[in-house]
C-alpha cells in the first residue's frame, strides 16, 4: 500500500484528516532520518495536535519504512541489476561513463540515507570512496582502511577494486576511458578543485568531462529515500555561551574588512554553530542539513526545508535570519552576483554547482576557507565548562562499565557487541545525552589491531583470557562531545603487551604535558607522541589528534595533530584528541585516548606559552603499565591523573562496589 494511503487511514478519524499530504511528507522524511538515543526528540516535527493513538501508528509506520530503507540500500545482491540500469541510462543520455563519489553536497563524514548512492549501487558501505562506471568497465576506489571490507561487500566481477591514492582514479581513467568518450559527473557532488585532476585525466585519454543535469543514480533509484526531516532545535545559550547575533556580527565585520559582500556556508556544522541550532539529519552528529549565505550586514539566508524547523527554532532564529526553500538557492546565489560583488566560498566544501551559479550571476568568486571554521574551534568559557562537565559524567559511565567488564570478561561470557551495548546503556542514563558520537570500536584480540574496526554479527567475538580489549567510544551530550579509548587486559597480559602499552602511554604523557610557544602547529607536536615507539622501532598508521566540537562533530577542523602538514596553529580553547596507539596485526591493538584542551601556560620565560588541560576523566589500566619503563615525571603524571580521577568520580558513584573498584584502579604505581 502506498504511504499516502496508509497515512490517510491513520488520520481518517482525527482532526488532522485534511493534513494527509503534509504528514505523509514528514513520515517519509523521518523514515529517512537516523535514530538517536531519544525517540521523543526525533518525532517532534509531527503536528502536536495529532491524537496519541494515531501518533503511535505514524511512528510505527516511519520505523517500518526505516528498516526497509536500510535493507534496500545494503542489498548487495542487486548491484549487477543496478549497475546495468545505470549503463542503460548512460546509453540513452549519450554519456559514456559516470562518477559516483561517496560524499554528498556537504562533504561531511556522515551522509543521510538519500545520498548513500555509492552503497546502493555497489554494495560498498565504507565512509569514503568513489566508483566510476563506464560502458564496459567499472572500478571502485577505496583507501587502506577498506581493502578487506571492499572484497566482502562488492562483486569484484562487476567492479575492479583499486587503492584510491596508490592507484588513483585519474590513472585508471587514462587507461580505461575510450577516446572521444564523455564522462559525466554531478556538479552537486564535486568541488571545482576536485574536478581539475579528473578533467586533465579525461583530456589525456582524449575524452571530456561533462556535468549532468540530473544525477543518474537518483533517476534509476525508484525507491530513493526522501531528504531527512529530523527536527531543527535551538541550541540553548547555556550550552552555546555566545549568541548567534554576536557570532554573526563578528564574522560580518571580517567579511567587510576583507571586501567580501557575502560568504556561502556549505558545511552544516558551521551553520549549526553560527545560528546556535542543532539537528539530527545524519547519524552520530547533530547536523541540520542545509545551506546558508552570510551577508556582510550580518543577515543570513538559510536554505533549509522549513518542515523540519520547529516553531521555537523559528522564534530563536529571529528576523535577521530568513528561512528560504532549498529550491530558491539558485536564484539567491545568482542575485549575489548582481553587482559583481566578491563572494567567499570554501574551496574544500563548496560544490561546483554553487560556484557556477555565483559565476553565472556575475559574482567575483573568492575561494578561501569557511569563515566559521576557526571561531567554531575556539571554545568559549561556557563551552569549556560544558565539556568538562560532560567528560565527568562520561567518566562515571566509563567506570561503571570498566568494573562490569572486570567482573564479567574473565568468565568468557562477554562479546564485543555486548560490551559496546553495556557501555551505551550506562551512558544512556544521562539526561543530556542525545546520541553516541560515532559507532563504537569494540575490538578484542586481533580485531583490536584493525584501526577502524566496527563490530558486526560476522566478526563479533568473545573476549578471551590472555587477550587485550580495545574500546574507542564517545557520546553527544547537549553540553559537550566526548571521545575516549581505553585498552584493557582480560586475564594476564604478556610482557610484550605491557611493554608496548607502556611505550604508548609514554607518548600519551609526553603530549599531555607538552608546553609550546604560541604559533606551534599540531604537526610539530606529533613527534612527541611517537618518539617512545620510534625509539623501539615501532609506530602507528593514523593521526595523533583530531579537533572535537561542542555538541557537534567528533572530527572537526581546522586543527589536528598529525604527520600531515598543517598550517593551523594550536590556540587556547581548541579541543583535540591525544590518541597514540600500537597495532600488532593478527595479534592485538592498543590505544590510549583522552581529549585535551589548549590553554595558556603559567610559565616564567620569554615567549607566550601554551599547554594542555586533560578533559577525559577515566582510569588508564594499571595492569598494563610496566612501571620500570617510566621516568619519575611520567610516573608522577599517571599517579596525579589517577588521584584526580578518583577525587572527581568517587562522590558521583552511587554503588559502593563501583567506588571500591575505582579505588584500586587508581592506586599509585
Ligand atoms: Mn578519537
Amino acid at each position: 500500500m502506498e504511504l499516502a494511503t496508509r497515512v490517510a487511514d491513520i488520520l481518517a478519524d482525527t482532526p488532522q484528516a485534511g493534513e494527509t499530504e503534509h504528514v505523509t511528507g514528514l513520515i517519509a522524511g523521518l523514515a529517512a532520518a537516523p535514530d538517536g538515543l531519544d525517540r521523543e526528540q526525533k518525532f517532534k516535527v509531527l503536528p502536536g495536535a495529532i491524537p496519541i493513538a494515531a501518533r503511535e501508528k505514524l511512528i510505527q509506520l516511519a520505523d517500518d519504512m526505516s528498516a526497509v530503507i536500510e535493507q534496500t540500500i545494503e542489498d548487495r545482491s542487486r548491484s549487477a541489476e543496478r549497475i546495468a540500469a545505470l549503463r542503460k541510462w548512460m546509453e540513452t543520455s549519450e554519456i559514456d561513463g559516470f562518477i559516483i563519489p561517496r560524499n554528498d553536497e556537504h562533504f561531511g563524514e556522515w551522509v543521510p540515507a538519500r545520498t548513500e548512492r555509492l552503497c546502493w549501487l555497489t554494495g560498498f558501505g565504507g565512509s569514503a570512496g568513489m566508483a566510476i562506471v563506464l560502458a564496459n568497465r567499472a572500478a571502485i576506489f577505496i583507501d587502506g582502511r577498506y581493502t578487506l571490507q571492499v572484497r566482502d561487500q562488492v562483486d569484484t566481477d562487476l567492479l575492479e577494486t583499486r587503492h584510491i591514492t596508490d592507484e588513483p582514479a585519474t590513472d585508471w581513467l587514462r587507461d580505461a576511458l575510450p577516446a572521444g568518450a564523455r564522462l559525466g559527473f554531478d556538479p552537486w557532488l564535486h568541488t571545482k578543485s576536485g574536478l581539475k585532476s579528473m578533467e586533465r585525466a579525461c583530456r589525456d585519454a582524449g575524452g571530456h568531462l561533462v556535468a549532468v543535469a540530473e544525477n543518474p543514480v537518483d533517476a534509476i533509484w525508484s525507491d530513493q529515500p526522501s531528504a531527512p526531516l529530523a527536527p531543527v532545535q535551538p541550541h540553548d545559550g547555556k550550552y552555546a555561551g555566545r549568541s548567534s547575533t554576536d557570532k554573526r556580527t563578528e564574522l560580518a565585520a571580517k567579511l567587510t574588512e576583507d571586501g567580501h559582500a557575502a560568504a556561502v556556508i556549505s558545511q552544516p556544522d558551521s551553520i549549526a554553530w553560527l545560528l546556535n541550532i542543532r539537528g539530527a539529519d545524519v547519524p552520530r552528529t547533530p547536523l541540520p542539513l542545509g545551506f546558508a549565505v552570510l551577508h556582510q550586514t550580518g543577515l543570513v539566508d538559510l536554505y533549509m526545508d522549513d518542515r523540519k524547523i520547529l516553531d521555537e527554532t523559528r522564534t530563536h532564529l529571529g528576523n535577521e535570519v530568513s528561512i528560504l526553500s532549498p529550491a530558491e538557492l539558485a536564484a539567491g546565489l545568482a542575485a549575489l552576483g548582481g553587482a559583481g560583488q566578491k563572494v567567499l566560498v570554501d574551496d574544500a566544501s563548496s560544490v561546483a554547482w554553487i560556484t557556477d551559479r555565483l559565476a553565472e550571476g556575475g559574482a567575483d568568486v573568492v575561494a578561501g576557507s569557511d569563515p566559521c571554521s576557526l571561531p567554531r574551534a575556539l571554545k568559549n568559557d561556557t563551552e569549556m565548562s560544558g565539556t568538562r562537565d560532560a567528560h565527568i559524567r562520561d567518566g562515571v559511565a566509563m567506570v561503571r562499565f570498566l568494573r562490569w567488564l572486570d567482573d564479567n570478561a574473565p568468565g568468557g561470557t562477554v562479546t564485543e557487541s555486548q560490551a559496546a551495548a553495556k557501555l551505551q546503556a550506562f551512558r544512556a542514563e544521562d539526561a543530556l545525552i542525545r546520541d553516541l558520537s560515532f559507532d563504537t570500536i569494540s575490538g578484542s584480540g586481533p580485531n583490536g589491531a584493525i584501526v577502524h574496526y566496527r563490530v558486526s554479527p560476522e566478526t563479533d567475538r568473545t573476549l578471551q583470557q590472555g587477550e587485550l580489549f580495545l574500546l574507542d567510544s564517545g557520546a553527544q551530550y547537549l553540553d559537550g562531545t566526548t571521545d575516549i579509548t581505553r585498552t584493557m587486559p582480560v586475564g594476564t597480559p604478556t610482557d610484550e603487551m605491557r611493554d608496548r602499552f607502556t611505550l604508548v602511554l609514554k607518548g600519551h604523557i609526553a603530549l599531555a604535558t607538552a608546553r609550546f610557544p604560541v604559533g606551534t602547529t599540531g604537526t610539530q607536536l606529533d613527534t612527541l607522541a611517537r618518539a617512545p615507539l620510534w625509539s623501539a622501532g615501532l609506530d602507528y598508521d593514523h593521526g595523533t589528534g583530531h579537533g572535537v566540537g561542542s555538541f557537534l562533530g567528533v572530527h572537526e577542523g581546522p586543527h589536528r595533530i598529525s604527520k600531515m602538514p598543517s598550517k593551523v596553529a594550536l590556540r587556547p580553547g581548541m579541543i583535540i584528541s591525544n590518541e597514540p596507539g600500537y597495532y600488532k596485526t593478527d595479534g592485538y591493538g592498543i590505544r590510549i585516548e583522552n581529549l585535551i584542551l589548549v590553554r595558556p601556560a603559567d610559565v616564567a620565560g620569554e615567549r607566550e606559552t601554551l599547554e594542555f588541560e586533560t578533559l577525559t576523566v577515566a582510569p588508564i589500566d594499571r595492569r598494563l603499565v610496566n612501571v620500570e619503563m617510566l621516568r619519575a615525571p611520567e610516573r608522577n603524571w599517571l599517579n596525579a591523573y589517577h588521584a584526580r580521577v578518583r577525587e572527581i568520580l568517587t562522590p558521583r558513584l552511587a554503588d559502593g562496589a563501583d567506588r571500591d573498584w575505582l579505588r584500586q584502579a587508581t592506586e599509585p604505581v
